[in-house]
């Protein structure tokens, strides 16, 4: 098990000023922050970065919705770092979500999910790459 993963504090939680309260939970759940930067992703960003669901139905909203403010990209690192991030934020649709959870919190619906996270080793390590340079992710 690895321990790092990504996160993304998602454009429909940044306009809603829950960024604070959503570092708060990434802090307080015992996750380092590597690295972390605001950032408005073109359409083109969000295309690549979402490639995996290419052609599902939800495809083209959530490309648009991730292209449609300014969200907040994440590096974290903990033991266990995908499975732990996973369920701090809760199932992808907050009415499934559990207390607690940060989705259950700060989520509208399924779509507009206020936050991101990795689903396994593997693509932590793909999508921590996509947005952070070696520079960025230096650890003094
Ligand atoms: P995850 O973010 O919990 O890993 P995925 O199935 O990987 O969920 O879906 C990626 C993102 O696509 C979700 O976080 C959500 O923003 C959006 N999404 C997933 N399923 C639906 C849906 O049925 N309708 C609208 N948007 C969806
Ligand atoms: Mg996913």
């Amino acid at each position: 098990m690895g321990n790092q993963t990504f996160a993304i504090i998602k454009p429909d939680a940044v306009k809603n000023k829950d960024t604070g309260l959503i570092l708060d939970r990434v802090l307080k759940a015992g996750f380092h922050i590597v690295a972390g930067k605001l950032l408005h992703m073109s359409l083109q960003q969000a295309e690549g970065f979402y490639e995996i669901h290419k052609g599902k139905p939800f495809y083209d909203e959530l490309i648009t919705f991730m292209s449609s403010g300014q969200c907040m990209v994440l590096a974290l690192e903990k033991e266990n770092a995908v499975e732990e991030w996973r369920n701090t934020i809760g199932s992808t649709n907050p009415d499934e979500a559990a207390e607690g959870t940060i989705r259950k919190d700060f989520a509208t619906n399924v779509g507009l999910n206020a936050v991101h996270g990795s689903d396994s080793d593997e693509n932590a390590q793909k999508e921590i790459a996509f947005f952070f340079s070696d520079g960025e992710l230096r650890v003094n």
